[in-house]
């Protein structure tokens, strides 16, 4: 049978590991990238028996080693099927006036140009081999603006805009391009927003029942497993208590 892989970027935790499990479960080899190694080699032991995974430790903002090590994948892991560019964070939840720049650079560094550094590692194989699927996860963050979510909103919006661009220029090679474009989904994602703040983190998903990352993983499962002719382009998945970016029925 013919190997078929799947790169999936911040596979360490959240929706990202839980789309590599559920690929391989798929039949996929899985290359797992995040900056934690020790969580990387710890996912190899929950493959499902006959399944590989590689994993590369690297910073999707360090655009070098981007280059490098996808740029030198061993020969039976050059021909990736499946990308998914789900490595990213917020940082920080602090009107324009007061927000820090720090959180400004990583958010931008991260969500968008480390999105772009894999994609532009990855496409050109694609492009060749007239195949492929990109699989963009962005946020109910890139479909609408919130209270003091301005640097991270922006982040996704540009994540949506740079989801159109690929469809577009992609589209004479048959590359399918989706966006995923969550709601609230219970991962690390808020105790990074809140720096390590896990009172303020749980708090977030408290009084409703939030998205979890196997919810957005079987999206992936589904979207992955659609005939060669269709492909869901552009998708908001929320929790059935979430309306919008602020609107949340919580028990009070
Ligand atoms: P987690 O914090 O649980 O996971 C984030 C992942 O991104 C980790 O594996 C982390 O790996 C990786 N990552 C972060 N920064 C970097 C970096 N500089 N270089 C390489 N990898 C990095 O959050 P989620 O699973 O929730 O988030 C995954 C994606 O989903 C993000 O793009 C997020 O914006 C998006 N999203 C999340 C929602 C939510 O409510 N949770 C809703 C909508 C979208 P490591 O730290 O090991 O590098
Ligand atoms: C994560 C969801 O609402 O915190 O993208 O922006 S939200």
């Amino acid at each position: 049978m013919e190997q078929k892989i799947a790169l999936i970027t911040g596979a360490t935790s959240g929706i990202g590991k839980a789309c590599a499990l559920i690929l391989a479960k798929n039949g996929y080899d899985i290359i797992a990238t995040g900056r934690r190694t020790d969580r990387l080699e710890a996912l190899k032991n929950e493959m499902p028996e006959g399944r590989k995974l590689l994993p590369l430790t690297f910073d999707v903002r360090d655009k070098e080693a981007v280059f490098k090590l996808l740029g030198n994948l061993p020969e039976p892991w050059k021909n990736i099927d499946i990308l998914v560019n789900n490595a990213g964070n917020a940082h920080g939840l602090d009107p324009i006036q007061t927000g820090d720049t720090a959180d400004w650079d990583a958010m931008i560094d991260i969500n968008v140009k480390g999105l772009l550094y894999v994609s532009k590692a990855i496409i050109p194989t694609m492009c060749e081999r007239k195949s492929g699927t990109i699989i963009n996860i962005g946020s109910i963050a890139g479909k609408e603006v919130y209270p003091n979510g301005n640097v991270y909103c922006g982040s996704k919006h540009a994540v949506d805009a740079i989801t159109q661009g690929m469809r577009i220029d992609l589209n004479p090679f048959g590359v399918k391009v989706i966006g995923i474009h969550p709601g609230l989904v219970e991962t690390e994602f808020s105790l990074v927003r809140f720096k390590g703040d896990e009172e303020r983190a749980e708090k977030i998903y408290q009084g409703y029942e939030p998205l979890l990352a196997q919810d957005i993983a079987e999206i992936v499962e589904f979207c992955v497993n659609r005939p060669p002719h269709v492909v869901l382009a552009d998708i908001v998945v929320l929790p059935t208590a979430q309306a919008s970016a602020t609107l949340v029925n919580k028990n009070k």
